[in-house]
């Protein structure tokens, strides 16, 4: 007769060192227990907007009051008191308290939940919904108010071109120079709530797995490339991250026993 598994069983060893920097890359379903919107969920942005309207340069050329309008409403979402971090947030600004070999968060989201949770190691690949940015110039100031092709830049004093710092189709992302090198320098690269459907973030598993990382997907179901990762791990956000950090709090507790 064949054995069956038990119930609940104990997750395997990490295969890594207390020691070991960490990556964290998050996309927008680490903040949709926080209330915010996925993507390319049913339910998500881009089935009642299309992307090439909201979501590259061509589109804020072709009509900058639609785009302004887009971002104007997600911004004030964003500053509703009901939006806060969720236990997946928290878990991951506790993480960097007392992981000995150092962590960094590289998000996809252009909220600002993970800074409000207490991450400082912290870079926003695809720009901040908070920041707003002069295309004429290239300030780029903190912005909380609606933003209208209207406005001049405190800068350059030029109107028409401030847009929000986020990163559109098409437009390189911020800061890859350092995420690359922590790619290729880092023992674990967790991946949380991101589809894989968008580059070069998708590719980040690939270049963490060349310079030897274990590598893990924590999603609420299969990704793009879930079978790239090493361990998968799949779950609401706020239930599977605290669980994982708590393993990482094993390794380190271990580590200093
Ligand atoms: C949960 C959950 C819960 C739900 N708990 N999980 C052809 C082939 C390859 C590449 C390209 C190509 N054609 C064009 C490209 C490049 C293009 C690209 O990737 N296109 C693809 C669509 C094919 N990429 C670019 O243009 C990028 N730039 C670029 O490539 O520059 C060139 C270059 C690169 C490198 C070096 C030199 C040059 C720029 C991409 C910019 C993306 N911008 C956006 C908008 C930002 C502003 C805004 O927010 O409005 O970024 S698009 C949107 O997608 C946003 C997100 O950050 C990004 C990723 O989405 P994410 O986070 O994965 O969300 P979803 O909705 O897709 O997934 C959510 C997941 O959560 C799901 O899996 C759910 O199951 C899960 N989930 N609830 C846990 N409770």
């Amino acid at each position: 007769m064949p054995t069956r598994p038990p119930p609940n069983p104990t997750p395997p060893a990490l295969p890594i060192r207390s020691t070991d920097p960490i990556v964290v890359l998050t996309g927008a379903g680490i903040s949709r227990e926080s209330g915010l919107e996925t993507f390319r969920d049913p339910d998500g942005i881009w089935a009642r907007v299309r992307l090439e309207d909201v979501a590259t340069p061509e589109g804020f050329a072709r009509d900058p009051a639609q785009v302004h309008a887009f971002y104007n409403a997600r911004r004030r979402g964003l500053l509703d008191p009901a939006i806060r971090p969720n236990a997946a947030h928290a878990a991951l600004a506790a993480l960097e308290g007392f992981w000995p070999g150092g962590v960094l968060v590289v998000t996809q989201n252009v909220d600002d939940l993970h800074a409000r949770a207490g991450s400082r190691s912290l870079i926003h690949m695809h720009g901040e919904l908070l920041k707003v940015r002069c295309a004429d110039c290239g300030a780029t100031t903190d912005g909380r108010a609606d933003l209208s092709a209207a406005d001049a830049c405190a800068a350059c004093g030029r109107t028409g071109g401030m847009r929000p710092h986020v990163v559109w189709f098409g437009e390189v992302p911020l800061e890859l120079d350092r995420i690359g090198a922590a790619l290729a320098d880092c023992g674990l690269f967790v991946s949380i709530g991101t589809s894989g459907n968008v580059w070069p973030a998708a590719g980040f598993v690939r270049e963490a797995r060349a310079g030897g990382a274990h590598t893990v997907e924590l999603n609420l179901e299969p990704s793009e490339g879930a079978s790239l990762f090493a361990e998968r791990i799949h779950g609401p956000a706020t239930a599977v991250v605290p669980a994982f950090v708590g393993r990482l709090r094993a390794v380190a507790a271990e580590a200093t026993a």
